[in-house]
This record gives C-alpha cells, structure tokens and sequence, in this order.
C-alpha cells in the first residue's frame, strides 16, 4: 500500500483547548486523542515548531515507538503520514510499534536521529477507557525542554491546518526493514537490538551470567508492559536467568487490565513474593514504557532515592562508570541519600525539578553521570531518559562484584553513609480546586522558626531553580518544608495525571544512628507524617487523610 503516489493534503482545522504538555508529554483519555484530528493537531503543531527551528521536517529523520497500549499502532500511522507529508527523509520505526522510552533514547542517539516522537503515558493505565500520551524527544535523546513544549502548546492554539498524506496509507510495521511512506524512507526496526548492544558496553555481562550459573534466582515483573521482550532477550537470553524469571512478559494493550506501575501497592504480587519464604535473591519490575524500575532483595525492598545513592557509591564496580563519574543529579522531592555519596567523594550534586527533561542540560554537559528521581527512575548518561532495566543491570552488576546479598549491600550502605528515611505518600482522585487551595495555603503559611513535630523549621519555600548550564528558570516547583534536624516534607501536585488532582507528599529524615536503620520507614517516620496531616489538615479538606498510595 505504501509508497504508491499518495498525494500530500493540507486538511483545515481548529485549535483543541488543553493541549499542554505535563511533567512527561501531553496525556489524556484515548477517547480524548482518538477525537478527529485531535493527534493531527498535536503533530503538526510539534513538527511546525521544530520546522521553524530548522529541527525538523525536509532531510530530517524522526524515530517513533510507543509502549504498545491501545492506540499505539494506529497513532503511529498517523504520525508517518504527518511526517512523510511534511517532508521528513526518514522515519525509524519500532516493530509493531514497540520502542521502550530508554531504548527510544538510545536509538535516536545511536542512529544519530534529530528527533523522536514516543507514545506512551507511562505508567497510567491503557486500553479503550485508559490513557494515552505522547512526547518528543530532541536530537541528544531526552524529552523536550519546557520552553520547547510551551512552544508546542503555543502553536497547538492558533493551528489551522495540518498536512497528511491522502487515501491513509499505512506501513506494515510487523515486518523489519525498508519500506516507504509516500516520498519518506520508513525502517522498521528489531525494538530490542539496539539497546541490548548498548547494555553490553556498560556491564560486567560475563560476572552477572557467573552470578545466575550459580544459582542466583530472580522474578522480574514487566507487568505486561513493553518490557517484557527487553527483559527475557537480555536476562534470560543473554545472561542465562533461567526461563520463567520473566513474568507478565507479554506486552499488552491494556496491561492484563492493571496499572503498570512498579511500586508496593501496584506491584504488590512481586513485593508480597519478595517478602515470603520462597523469595528468590532479588526481584525487579518496570512501568509502561520501561523507564521505571523497583528493586527488591530477599526480605527487602528498596528505596529508589537509596538505589541512586547505593548505584552512585558503587559505581566504580560497574565497567561503563569506573573511572567517569563527574558527578550526580536527583529531583527535588527525591531523599538527600546521594547527596552524601557526592559529597564524600567530591562530586557536583544537582537539585533539579521534578522530571527527567531537568537532567539533560547537565548530562549532556558532562557534568552529572547518573541521575535520579524518587518516583522509580534511575539513569545514567547512558541514555537521555530514565531506564529500568539499566537499573536492574546495575543492581546486578554490584550484586556480583560485591558477592553479597541486596540487604548486605544496603546495610553496609546506611552504616557508612546514615540512613536517610523516605516516604512519599499519595492522595489520587482529588478535586483539582481543592488541592489547589491546599497548594495556595501551604504556600501562604509562614513556617520559618515554627516547629513541625517538634523541631524548628529552618526553610519553607516554592522551589524555584535555575538551570546551572544554560541558564533557563524553572518555578512553582513544590513546597519545600525542611526542619533544623534536616528532615524534610515536600508538598506538591502531579502533572502527569488525566483526572482530577493527585496530591503528593514526601517525607524524610535523617539517621545516622545504624543500631537504628532497621526499623520500617513510616515507623521512623511516624511523628513527621502526624505533624503533616496536621499541618495541612487532610481530614477536614479531602475527608480523608489515608493516602491511597505509600511508597
Ligand atoms: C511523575 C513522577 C516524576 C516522573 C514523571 C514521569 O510525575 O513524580 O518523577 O518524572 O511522573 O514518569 P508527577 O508530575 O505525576 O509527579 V513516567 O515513568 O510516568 O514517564
Ligand atoms: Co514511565
């Protein structure tokens, strides 16, 4: 069908309100982008934007993949024909339109791209009543700058007309290799190659492979998401994991009906395991698109603001990272576990907003190697995205150099560096005006020289960062409440959800007592988490103070 004269159309349009990128690209209900031309509008708006910036369009190569929920493959054919319409040389295509959002980035990087548009809402729920989402990705690999997507949202406001090829042709994206989509060259790629040979190149494959021939067991749960093929082609083919590590490998495009998102409630099955008597040594699982990870030892799970800060502190072990290590980033909300790496070893250490799209810049500069945020994303300069299975590479690399078990490793972690206690607490499904207001009096309050469970507090404000390479400002970014002790409360509204508003709060305190580093988080936690409910008087605003998601 491709290839065969389709004529380039101009189709008139009008603007859609709300098309406004979040924290990681545009979301919305799949009804609300499978409404005609809605995903026309969004496209063409993107590809304007970057055709003025002379980024793309004519002689251009774009990549695109998504995570494989419902509307995966039919958006993708859209977006050819957009592309092809607006003179794109080259679109590179994962098979079946599968492409991780780390392997995304690695192959925008590795085949030298100048862009890529990735379809996924990550860990939200799909299927016909789920959601849907896309972002672009630049030339370095990693998602769109804010100024950039504000750009988007901009033009998506005066749109008028989009191109597109007529009678929609469509690419058989189940089989690899050259195609045509009217004048552009389309190259349906194996979604899994790239990135396997990219992990090569950073891990001790042959200590981890030594690992698993003695007996080393493992359950990773790609929770029918699009890690599954990664996850079996690497641990199972290449690293001899024996068969059945993998489970709910299949991708789906609903996900079994579950919400891919690698915590202790959504993956609770795994962590339930994990803390059985029939745990295997270390179980690991990723979200929708493959960038998240959560990590478990027998009897243990770990924190992600630790894994940053046990990955960083370990780093020399792993052969891609000995010797490189410039320095270290985290989101604000993530714990100050890796500050305390980075400062011990002399490293730069960067507060940077929540979102990955806040890394680049840094990790493009040389300045930072490996990053990380609370909320189950670890990376490196690897890729230009966060990157779970890297991150379970990296688990198991250190696991193998150190030859001791993921508890060991944490507790000789704490006793050197303190333990840095961490939890962020969850309340979804909140009625948008509501929390904000929550946000405008947290804001309002006057904290500084009042004690919060206790002790004094010695800095309240909305953070506000400037980005240390070029400069661009960032504000409005959450409340940060941190006590004279150093413990720490951060109060802040998602951006990636698609209904109602998702309150987030994020705990911590500092312990470098080690006789002390054995007891449960929201234990140590206890006072801090009382003082805040009290603080922000959960009960009376939202009816309920019981946070529907404690991670
Ligand atoms: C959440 C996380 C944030 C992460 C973002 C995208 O954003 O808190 O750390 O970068 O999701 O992750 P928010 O605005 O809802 O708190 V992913 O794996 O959903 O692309
Ligand atoms: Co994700």
């Amino acid at each position: 069908m491709a290839g065969t004269g389709n004529q380039i159309v101009e189709v008139s349009t009008k603007p859609f309100v709300g098309q406004k990128p979040g924290t990681s690209g545009l979301r919305k209900k799949v009804a609300v982008f499978q409404q005609p031309h809605y995903l026309e509008n969004f496209v063409q708006s993107v590809l304007d934007v970057l055709i003025d910036r002379g980024e793309g369009g004519p002689g251009k190569t774009l990549v695109v993949g998504g995570d494989g929920r419902f509307f995966n493959r039919q958006a993708i054919q859209t977006i050819l024909r957009l592309a092809a319409a607006n003179g794109y040389a080259k679109a590179i295509v994962g098979r079946d339109g599968i492409l991780s959002t780390p392997a995304a980035s690695c192959v925008i990087r590795g085949r030298k791209a100048d862009g890529g548009l990735i379809l996924s809402a990550s860990h939200n729920p799909g299927g016909p009543e789920g959601d849907f989402g896309i972002k672009y990705n630049v030339a370095a690999g990693g998602p769109a700058t804010e100024s950039l997507t504000n750009a988007f949202h901009a033009r998506s406001e005066t749109i008028e007309r989009y191109r597109t090829l007529d009678g929609k042709p469509e690419v058989d994206l189940g089989r690899e290799g050259l195609t045509t989509m009217g004048a552009m060259a389309v190259d349906v790629i194996d979604p899994v190659a790239d990135y396997a040979a990219l992990m090569e190149t950073l891990f001790d494959m042959e200590g981890i492979a030594g690992l698993f021939r003695e007996g080393f067991t493992m359950r990773f749960d790609a929770m029918h998401a699009v890690t599954g093929p990664y996850a079996v082609k690497i641990l199972e083919g290449r690293l001899g994991a024996a068969p059945g590590t993998v489970v709910n490998g299949m991708p789906l495009e609903d996900f079994g009906g579950g919400h891919p998102d690698p915590n202790l409630t959504y993956a609770k099955e795994l962590a339930d395991l994990m803390m059985s008597e029939s745990a295997p040594d270390f179980g690991a699982a990723s979200d929708g698109d493959g960038d998240r990870n959560m990590v478990l030892g027998r009897g243990v799970f770990v924190n992600p603001s630790d894994s940053l800060a046990v990955l960083a502190a370990n780093a020399e072990l792993i052969p891609g990272y000995r010797g490189r290590m410039t320095g270290v980033a985290r989101s604000m909300p993530t714990s100050r576990a890796v500050d305390r790496v980075a400062a011990k070893r002399g490293w730069e250490c960067h507060e940077t907003p929540t979102g990955w799209k806040y890394f680049g810049t840094l990790l493009d500069a040389g300045r930072v190697t490996l990053c990380g945020e609370e909320s189950f994303g670890t990376g490196s300069d690897h890729v230009r995205e966060k990157d779970g299975l890297w991150a379970v590479l990296a688990w198991l690399n250190v696991i193998a150099a150190r030859a001791q078990t993921v508890e060991q490793i944490l507790f000789d972690h704490w006793a050197n560096y303190g333990r840095t206690f961490y939890s962020r607490h969850d309340y979804e499904g909140l009625d948008a005006e509501k929390a904000g207001a929550l946000m405008d009096h947290v804001r309002s309050l006057d904290l500084k020289g009042r004690a919060l469970a206790g002790v004094p507090v010695v800095l309240h404000d909305d953070f506000s960062y400037v980005d240390p390479v070029d400069g661009s400002r960032a504000s409005g970014q959450g409340i940060r409440i941190e006590r004279e002790d150093g413990a720490r409360l951060v109060v802040r509204l998602s951006g990636t959800g698609t209904e109602g508003a998702t309150l987030r709060l994020y705990l911590e305190r500092y312990e470098p007592d080690s006789t002390k580093h054995g007891q449960g988080a929201q234990e140590a936690l206890a006072d801090l988490i009382r003082a805040t409910r009290d603080l922000l008087s959960l009960e009376e605003r939202f009816g309920s103070e019981t946070p529907t998601v404690i991670t």
